[in-house]
C-alpha cells in the first residue's frame, strides 16, 4: 500500500481486501498540516467526525493550543482507523478568520458587535413580552442535526416544559423524518435495525436512492474492501444517475425521480409471485400480509416499467437477486425520502425485509439511514417533532412519565396535538402566530425549500429572529441576534451515529474570542428565564456536559433509546458503543429485533401510525384492533404520481442533492481549500442526449427556472438519465459580493431558488428531489468548464477532455494498514 495518496483525487484511499464473514482490517489515516510532523504533536484529542451520519472516529492533533491536523482511530468499530475527504480536511475551517467572535445585535436596521449580557438580555425581554402578551405558542424553536446530545436534551426540557411551546422541530425534519417515520410505521418505533457491521456478512448489498460512495465514504470503503476481498457481495443501486455505487452493481436501476414506490411495488410482486417470503417468519412476527399481497398483486415489473421508465427484464433481475439473497442488507436515503410518497416507499424497503425475514441477523438488516451527524439524538431527545425516548404524545401514561422525570405536572407539556413540524412553524411566522424563531445550527436561508419565500419570512419585522451559528451564514443576516456558537473541537458532548453507536467527542481546543458552546447558551437561557419544576426547584438542574448526560439517562431509562450502562469514562475507554446498553447489554447492542419486535405493543409503541397515502393519524383503537401483539406491520401504499410534472414550459425533471467534497451550506467545506477547490461552485448535470437536443456542451452557463425561481450554473454532460437535471445544493451566498441571495447583479445560484414548498404526508418531509424546470443557454463556454469533480457522479460523459481532479501536493494523507497477519484474524 503507497504511504500516502491525494484524497481528493483517490477519495477512498488504498484498498485492504476484506473477505465475507472476516474482520474489517484496520487502516489507519492522518493528515497533519503543512510542517507539522507527527513527533511535534502535543496531544491527540478523542473525537468523532460530524459531517456525515458515520460517526468515524478520530483523534484531533494539538500543537500550541491549535488543531493541527487529524487521524483515524484504529480500534473504533465504525471506521477501523478511515477517514473521508470531509474528515481529513473540513477540521481546517475551525481556525477560519471569519469566525464568529461576539455576539451580534440589530440597531437602526444593522448589525453590530454586542457582548453576551445584551443579546441574552434582548432574547430574554423578547420571550417574556410574547410569553406575556401571546402565550408559549408564539416562539419557536428550529434546530439541528449536528449540535450534541447534550445540547438537544436541553433544549427540548427548556422549550416542552419551560416555555410549554409545541413548536420545536429540527432540520432533521429535511433530513431524517422519513426513517424515523418508516421505522414507526413499520416495528411500532424509532430505532435503526440493522448495524454496519452487517457490511461484512452481507452478500446482497442493495442501496435505494443512496450515493454512499459520496455520502458515507467510509463505509464505501468498507464495501469496496469486501469488493476486494472473498465471497464479494452483489450490490444494487437505485439512482438516476451514475453514482460510483452504480458504478459497481451488478444491477443499476435509474427510475424517473419520483416514482420509487411503483418500483418497489414491483420488486415486492416478484418475490412473492416466485414464493421467496419466508413464511414462517411472517406467521410469527407480523400482521398486514394479505393485504400486501393483495396490494402489489397487478405491480408486475411491465407495468412499473412504464411508469419507472426501467427495463422491465432489469426489474426481475434486481428481484431475483433480493429474492434469493441469503443475507440481504439494504438502505435507504434521500432519493426516497426527499421524493412524494416518501414514508410509503422507504415502509416497502422494511416490507421487503419481513417478507424475506432478512432481520436481526449478521449481514440480514435494514439501514433506514440519518444523514445528519446526530440527527438521531435530535430525534431521541425530542428537540424534533417527538417526545423524548421515543415516547407517545398521545400515550397518557408515557406522558405522565416524561412528566414525572422531569417533575412537573402533566399539563405542563403540550401533547394536545402532534408536535409542530418545522415546515408548519415557518408557516406559522409566515401567518404571524409564531413572533420568535430561535435558530440553532442551521441555515434556512440556504437550504430550505422555496429560498425567495423563506427570506421573505426572514425578513418580516414583526418576527424576532435569534440565530446560534459559528459564521455570519445567508441565515444570520436576518437575526435580530447573533449568537456565537463554539463548535465540534471546542466543546465536548456525545452524538450517536445512524446504526445507534454513541461515541464522545472531546473539546481539543479553545473557541475563538467569547464564542460559547451550545450547552452554555441553552443553560445560560433557562438561568435567565429561571424554569422552575412543580416542587419550585430549578427546573434544569445540570451544569455541564457529563451532568446532561447523567440528567438524559435518566430520561432514556427502559425505552429503546437506552443510555443507562453508558457513561463517559467507558465511551472515552471503548470508543463507539451501540445503545441499547442498560443492565441486559452493558456492551451495546449490534442488531436490534434478534428475537423478535419488542417495541411496538400497543402500550410501548411510539405511535399509533398513519395512514401512508394521506398522513392521517391512526387512533390507538385502531392500533390495537391492529396490532393487539405488537408485531411489525407490514403496510402496503398505492403509487401515485408526482405533484409537479414535466410540461411544456417546464420540460425537464429536476432532481438536488450532494456532492462529495462539500458538506451542506458549505460553511464548514468552503472554508477548508482541498475541499473548496475539488468543487467551488454550482454546476448543471444533463444527459448527452439532451445536451445534443439542446445543443449544449461542457461548461456552457445555463440558467434553470421553475415556477419558483431560477438559478445559473455551468453545464457538464454526465450519464445522468434523459429528460433530469441535477443541481448540487450546496452553494448559497456567504462567499458572494451581495452576500444574501440574488439581486439585479448577482443571479440565482442555490438550488433551493428553484425547489417546491411541499411535503411527504406522513413524514412531513420536505420534497427536494422532484420538480420540473426549464433550461435556457445564458453564455457559451469559451472555454470554461462545469466546476464539478470527475471523480464523483458528476463524472463527464464521453470524451470531453475535462482535466481530472486532483487535490495535489495539500491533499496527501497517510494511510497505514495493519499487517496482513493481524487482518486475517477469527471469524466474528
Ligand atoms: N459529501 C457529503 N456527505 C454527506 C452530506 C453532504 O452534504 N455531503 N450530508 C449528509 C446528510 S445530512 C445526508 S441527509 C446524507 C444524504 O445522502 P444521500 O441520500 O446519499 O445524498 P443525496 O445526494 O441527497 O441523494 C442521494 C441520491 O438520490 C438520487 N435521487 C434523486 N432523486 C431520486 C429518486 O426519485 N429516486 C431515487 N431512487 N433516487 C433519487 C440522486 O441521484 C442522489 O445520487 O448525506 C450525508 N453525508
Ligand atoms: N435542494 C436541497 N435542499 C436540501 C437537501 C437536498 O438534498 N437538496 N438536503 C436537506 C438535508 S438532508 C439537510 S440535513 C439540510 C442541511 O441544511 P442545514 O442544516 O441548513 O445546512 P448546514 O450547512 O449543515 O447548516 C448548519 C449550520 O450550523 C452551523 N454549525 C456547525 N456546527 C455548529 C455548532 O456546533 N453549533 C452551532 N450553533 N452551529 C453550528 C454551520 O455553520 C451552519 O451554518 O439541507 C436540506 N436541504
Ligand atoms: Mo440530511
Amino acid at each position: 500500500m503507497e504511504p500516502s495518496v491525494d484524497r481528493i483525487r483517490n477519495p477512498w484511499g488504498s484498498r485492504v481486501p476484506h473477505r465475507r464473514h472476516g474482520r474489517w482490517p484496520a487502516r489507519v489515516d492522518t493528515f497533519l498540516a503543512e510542517g507539522v510532523e507527527p513527533s511535534m504533536v502535543q496531544q491527540w484529542v478523542q473525537a468523532a467526525s460530524i459531517l456525515h451520519s458515520d460517526g468515524d472516529a478520530m483523534d484531533i492533533a494539538v500543537l500550541d493550543g491549535r488543531m493541527v491536523g487529524v487521524r483515524g482511530r484504529a480500534t473504533d468499530r465504525v471506521n477501523r482507523g478511515r477517514l473521508g475527504p470531509k474528515d481529513l480536511f473540513g477540521w481546517q475551517a475551525n481556525a477560519s478568520p471569519d469566525r464568529l467572535p461576539r455576539p451580534l445585535v440589530r440597531e437602526n436596521g444593522q448589525l453590530v458587535e454586542s457582548d453576551w449580557e445584551t443579546a441574552m438580555s434582548r432574547v430574554v425581554a423578547r420571550s417574556h413580552e410574547l410569553l406575556d402578551e401571546r402565550g408559549p405558542g408564539s416562539l419557536g424553536f428550529y434546530t439541528s442535526g449536528q449540535l450534541f446530545l447534550e445540547e438537544y436534551y436541553t433544549l427540548a426540557v427548556l422549550a416542552r416544559a419551560g416555555i410549554g411551546t409545541n413548536h420545536l422541530d429540527g432540520n432533521t425534519r429535511l433530513c431524517t423524518s422519513t426513517a424515523a417515520e418508516a421505522l414507526k410505521e413499520s416495528f411500532g418505533s424509532d430505532g435503526q435495525p440493522g448495524s454496519y457491521d452487517d457490511i461484512d456478512h452481507a452478500d446482497v448489498i442493495a442501496l435505494f436512492g443512496h450515493n454512499l460512495a459520496e455520502t458515507q465514504p467510509v463505509q464505501w470503503m468498507r464495501i469496496l474492501d469486501r469488493l476486494a476481498g472473498a465471497e464479494p457481495p452483489r450490490l444494487i443501486c437505485v439512482d438516476p444517475r451514475p453514482t460510483q455505487v452504480a458504478r459497481k452493481s451488478a444491477v443499476h436501476l435509474a427510475p424517473r425521480v419520483g416514482t420509487n414506490l411503483a418500483l418497489l411495488n414491483a420488486l415486492l410482486h416478484e418475490i412473492i409471485r416466485t414464493d421467496r417470503v419466508d413464511h414462517a417468519y411472517v406467521r410469527s412476527n407480523t400482521v398486514g400480509y394479505d393485504e400486501l399481497a393483495a396490494g402489489v398483486k397487478d405491480c408486475t415489473p411491465q407495468w412499473a416499467a412504464g411508469i419507472c421508465d426501467v427495463p422491465s427484464a432489469l426489474i426481475g433481475e434486481a428481484a431475483e437477486i433480493l429474492g434469493t439473497a441469503d443475507r440481504l442488507l439494504s438502505t435507504v436515503l434521500q432519493g426516497f425520502y426527499q421524493s412524494h410518497q416518501a414514508t410509503a416507499s422507504a415502509v416497502q424497503v422494511n416490507n421487503l425485509h419481513l417478507i424475506r425475514g432478512m432481520l436481526g441477523r449478521p449481514g440480514a438488516g435494514v439501514l433506514q439511514m440519518n444523514g445528519q451527524p446526530t440527527a438521531q439524538n435530535t430525534r431521541e431527545c425530542g428537540a424534533d417533532g417527538d417526545l423524548p425516548g421515543f415516547r407517545n404524545w398521545q400515550n397518557d401514561a408515557h406522558v405522565a412519565d416524561l412528566a414525572e422525570v422531569w417533575n412537573v405536572e402533566p399539563s405542563r407539556i403540550p401533547h394536545y396535538a402532534p408536535p409542530t413540524h418545522a415546515m408548519q412553524m415557518f408557516r406559522y411566522a409566515e401567518q404571524g402566530s409564531i413572533r420568535m424563531l430561535w435558530i440553532s445550527g442551521t441555515n434556512p436561508a440556504v437550504s430550505l425549500p422555496e429560498l425567495a419565500r423563506v427570506r421573505s419570512i426572514l425578513a418580516q419585522e414583526t418576527l424576532f429572529v435569534v440565530v446560534q451559528d459559528l459564521f455570519l451564514t445567508e441565515t444570520a443576516r436576518f437575526a435580530d441576534v447573533v449568537l456565537p456558537a463554539a463548535t465540534w473541537g471546542e466543546k465536548t458532548g456525545t452524538f450517536t451515529n445512524a446504526d445507534r453507536t454513541v461515541h464522545l467527542t472531546a473539546k481539543a481546543v479553545d473557541p475563538p474570542g467569547e464564542a460559547r458552546p451550545d450547552l452554555d447558551i441553552f443553560l445560560d437561557y433557562a438561568a435567565r428565564m429561571d424554569f422552575r419544576d412543580k416542587d419550585g426547584g430549578p427546573l434544569i438542574s445540570w451544569r455541564d456536559p457529563e451532568s446532561a448526560f447523567e440528567a438524559w439517562k435518566r430520561c432514556s431509562a427502559g425505552r429503546p433509546c437506552d443510555y443507562t450502562g453508558l457513561t463517559y469514562a467507558k465511551l472515552r475507554e471503548v470508543g463507539g458503543i451501540q445503545w441499547p446498553v442498560d443492565g441486559t447489554a452493558p456492551g451495546g447492542t449490534e442488531r436490534l429485533y434478534t428475537d423478535g419486535i419488542n417495541w411496538a405493543h400497543p402500550e410501548t409503541c411510539e405511535t399509533y401510525g398513519k395512514d401512508l397515502i394521506t398522513g392521517a393519524a391512526d387512533s390507538e383503537t385502531d392500533y390495537r384492533a391492529h396490532n393487539p401483539d405488537g408485531k411489525a406491520m407490514i403496510k402496503a401504499a398505492e403509487y401515485l404520481p408526482a405533484h409537479e410534472t414535466p410540461d411544456e414550459r417546464y420540460p425537464f425533471q429536476l432532481t438536488t442533492g450532494r456532492t462529495l467534497y462539500h458538506f451542506h451550506t458549505r460553511t464548514k467545506t468552503g472554508r477548508a481549500p482541498q475541499l473548496n477547490n475539488a468543487a467551488p461552485e454550482v454546476w448543471v448535470e444533463m444527459s448527452q442526449t439532451d445536451a445534443a437536443g439542446h445543443q449544449l456542451h461542457e461548461g456552457d452557463l445555463v440558467e434553470v427556472r421553475s415556477p419558483r425561481g431560477a438559478l445559473r450554473g455551468r453545464v457538464r454532460v454526465t450519464g445522468i438519465r434523459p429528460g433530469l437535471l441535477f443541481v448540487p445544493f450546496h452553494y448559497g451566498y456567504w462567499d458572494t459580493p451581495s452576500g444574501s441571495g440574488p439581486d439585479a447583479t448577482t443571479p440565482g445560484r442555490a438550488a433551493n431558488e428553484s425547489t417546491i414548498t411541499d411535503w411527504d404526508p406522513a413524514s412531513k418531509q420536505p420534497l427536494f428531489k422532484t420538480a420540473a424546470a426549464s433550461l435556457t443557454l445564458v453564455e457559451r463556454s469559451g472555454g470554461e468548464r462545469a466546476p464539478a469533480p470527475t471523480t464523483t457522479a458528476s463524472a463527464p460523459a464521453g470524451a470531453t477532455g475535462v482535466p481530472p481532479t486532483v487535490g495535489g501536493t495539500d491533499a496527501y494523507a497517510s494511510q497505514e494498514a495493519e499487517p496482513a497477519g493481524d487482518a486475517a484474524g477469527g471469524e466474528r
